[in-house]
């Protein structure tokens, strides 16, 4: 497996829409694993393809260790509304209060190809509805009013000076951090 370099904020590819996947085929699979791979060393509980610079519509999901992966993503089924605060990978260190669906249901393939449903509230809803929202070049920071979201982007100014060719690779800190917690398991 390996780790892949997160594309951040003005990167035009977090802002295009992704491609149906046909079929899931063994190359999407080492995708996924390396997506896997890379959201649990950058500390996150999602990861969507436009991420690592790939247009296919992959995101993968670890939230209370349940990993899954959602191709094709659809919410077929969104109720009530909550408030709560994200951040993303691809914004690191700028965070927003979203008001999002409270409940989802969300039908998708699996990392086989084959169609399931699944129903979430509190963090696993959020969670889905990001990156199904980054599998259509959505940001969280659209949601903001205009003030918040004015204060969002001049933090976002000033971290992004770290990132000068535009890409987050992870620190051999990070890796370290994310193979330590490995020999844990
Ligand atoms: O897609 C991404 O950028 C990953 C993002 C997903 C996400 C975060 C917060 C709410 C909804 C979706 C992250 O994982 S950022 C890391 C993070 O904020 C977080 C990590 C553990 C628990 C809660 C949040
Ligand atoms: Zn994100």
């Amino acid at each position: 497996m390996s780790l892949l370099d997160i594309r951040v904020l003005g990167d035009p590819i977090l802002r295009q829409d992704t491609t149906p996947v046909t079929e899931v085929t063994d190359e999407l699979r080492r995708l996924m694993d390396d997506m896997f791979e890379t959201m649990y060393a950058a500390k996150g509980i999602g990861l969507a393809a436009p991420q690592v610079g790939r247009t296919e519509r992959i995101a993968v999901i670890d939230v209370d260790d349940n990993p899954f992966v959602v191709v094709n993503p659809e919410i077929v089924h969104a109720e009530g509304t909550i408030k709560g605060e994200e951040g993303c990978l691809s914004i690191p260190e700028v965070y927003g209060d979203v008001e999002r669906s409270a409940r989802v249901l969300v039908r998708a393939l699996d990392r086989r190809g084959k169609p399931f449903e699944i129903e979430a509230t509190e963090l696993l809803s959020r969670c889905l509805q990001h990156e199904i929202d980054h599998l259509h070049g959505k940001l969280f920071l659209d949601y903001l009013g205009p003030f918040k979201r004015r204060s969002a982007l001049s933090k976002w100014q000033k971290e992004k000076e770290k990132y000068p060719e535009g890409i987050r690779r992870l620190s051999a800190e990070e890796i370290a951090r994310h193979h330590h917690s490995d020999e844990e398991l």
